[in-house]
This record gives structure tokens, sequence and C-alpha cells, in this order.
């Protein structure tokens, strides 16, 4: 794969210094102008702070980037003519010379391919809810399982079913560890009820399982997830309720396919009168830090 870097990461590889990936899908889809480039640069900056280099990966002109400049990231933050790029769309994006922030299944792929263990985002897609209505699940999951890429997040979506979002990241072989919590996170909200049969306390023990499971046995990506901080999370009832009314709207307005999630994200921002942003906000830098001391911690352990 022709993957194109960064100066800064293409001088962290040679180094074998700690590199973090980030995706941009949220930046292109996920959140709202100016709060996408903010928390773009946010999320570098305490990656940065942590002593490790962010590698934020988008498609730009059909070539594959690992690693963006300020201008690139900026690019991704105006939105328009920009695609949604999970691993599937990688081929038809090169071919096409287009531009457009990756997922977290491309964004997996990506990382892998530059050999960067580690990979912070938000949330995982997953499973949506009334999935035997239109089989909606993410191609997040199966990347999960192929990529060896540990992503830090704060569990999957709220808008997806995570008791089956759990099981099918179980058939995949997808370990799904708790970082100081044995409860899954529900990404907006720290509690969900929802039981993790692992649970590390930190990035030291963090970075032993991925050695353990990426070297010594060659398996595929796995997932720690962080409960949200807790000054901007919400409460599961509040998010339930306006979630319902969300789901309701995306069905009367025919929302289908990859249109979902992005929809979803800013139904739920209108209707927290912007709680669930900040919430998102503060939980992809606290996310993108953990994840950095993961990194930190595996390149110490390589010495
Ligand atoms: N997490 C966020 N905002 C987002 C996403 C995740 O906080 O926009 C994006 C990720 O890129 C994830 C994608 O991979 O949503 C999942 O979309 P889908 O459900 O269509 O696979
Ligand atoms: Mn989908």
């Amino acid at each position: 794969m022709k993957l194109q870097f960064s100066a800064e990461v293409a001088k962290a590889r040679k180094g074998h210094g700690p590199v973090v990936a980030l995706e941009s899908s949220v930046i292109a889809q996920g959140l709202p102008p100016p709060f996408n480039l903010q928390s773009a640069l946010r999320c570098e900056a305490a990656i940065r702070e942590e002593g490790a280099v962010p590698a934020t990966t988008a498609v730009l002109d059909g070539e594959l980037w690992v690693g963006l400049t300020g201008a690139q990231l900026r690019r991704l933050s105006k939105g328009a003519g920009l695609r949604k790029i999970g691993s599937r769309d990688l081929a038809m994006a090169i071919a096409d010379e287009a531009s457009g922030g990756t997922t977290v299944s491309a964004t997996c792929e990506l990382a892998a391919a530059a050999g960067i263990r580690v990979f912070a985002t938000g949330g995982l897609g997953g499973v949506h809810r009334a999935v035997a209505e239109h089989l909606d699940i993410s191609q997040d999951l199966p990347a999960l399982g192929r990529f060896p890429v540990a992503v830090v997040c704060a569990g999957a979506k709220s808008v997806l079913d995570l008791p089956k979002t759990l099981e099918v990241l179980e058939t995949l072989g997808v370990p799904v560890i708790g970082v100081g919590t044995t409860e899954l996170p529900g990404f907006y909200t720290r509690h969900t009820g929802l039981r993790l049969e692992h649970d590390v306390a930190g990035a030291k023990q963090a970075a032993r399982l991925c050695k353990v499971r990426f070297d010594e046995l060659g398996q595929g990506g796995m997932v720690f997830a962080l409960p949200p901080p807790d000054e901007t999370s919400l409460k599961l009832a509040e998010v339930e309720r306006h979630l319902t009314a969300a789901l309701t709207a995306a069905k009367r307005r025919r929302i289908t396919g990859k249109a979902v999630t992005p929809f979803l994200l800013a139904e739920l921002s209108a209707r927290t009168k912007g709680k669930s942003l900040q919430a998102n906000l503060a939980l992809l830098e606290n996310n993108a830090r953990f994840a950095a001391k993961v990194a930190v911690a595996l390149s110490q352990a390589h010495g």
C-alpha cells in the first residue's frame, strides 16, 4: 500500500518513536464546524503533550495520508465534497482521486499498513438498533477483527444496540477491555450496565496486552474502552429519551446506510442543546491522551 506520511510521522517511524493514529470521518462528517477543527487540533495537541506523534489519516486527492499538516486538517474540516471513507470505499476513492474522512475501519487498515499499533477515536460503529429490519452493522467491527491495532474509544456510540455490538465483537474475536472500569461505557454515558470480562488499570498494562496480542500471538485488533469524562458525560435516561426521538426522525426522513450515524449524532446534539457535542469533544481528547500514553509505554517496552 502506498502511503504518504507527514514529516513528523515519517521522522517518528524512522526512530521507532510512539505514534497514535486518529480518524478523520469525525472531522469531515461527525462534528460540525468550527468544533471539528478545534477538536482535531486538541486531540493532536494532547498526543504531543504525552510525548507521542499524532497521525490523523485521510484520503486526499486519491492519496492515502498518515499524518496531516494544519492546512490538510483545515481542508477536511470544510466538509464540502468530502466522502465518508470506510475500508470498502478506499479503492474507489483512490481511483476517483477523491478526498474524504476515514472512518474507524479505514483508519485501522491504514494504521496497520503503517505499522501503527494504537488508534484513538470517539466511539466505535457497531450493530444499529432494530438490526433485523435493515441489517445495518458497521464495517468497523470486521475491520477490528482483521487489523492488529488497539482502538481506544469511549465504547460504541450510544445510538447503537450495545449488547448486540458486544456479541458481534466476541464472534469476531475482538477483546473489549475496560480502562479503570468493568462496565462498557456508552460513549455519552459512563454507565450502560453491560459487564466487561477484562479491564486494565492504566496505560502500562494496556501496552503489555498489545505486545502479547500483536507481537507474540500475531492476532487482530482489540478495543480499550474509557468512560467519558465525568463533567460532560450525560445520564443514560436522558440520552435514551432524545435518541428515541432522533431514531423516529431518521425513520421518517428515510435516512439509511452511511448517512445514519452522522444524522443521529447531529440530531442528538440539537436535542440535547449541544450537551452531547460537549461530551463528544471531551471524550475524544481524553481518548487521544490515553492512546498516547499506551503508545509511549509500548515504545519503551520495545526499548
Ligand atoms: N465517533 C464519533 N463521531 C463519528 C464517528 C465515530 O464520535 O463521526 C464515525 C467513525 O468514523 C465511525 C463511523 O467509524 O462514525 C461509523 O459509521 P457507520 O456506523 O456508518 O459505520
Ligand atoms: Mn452502517
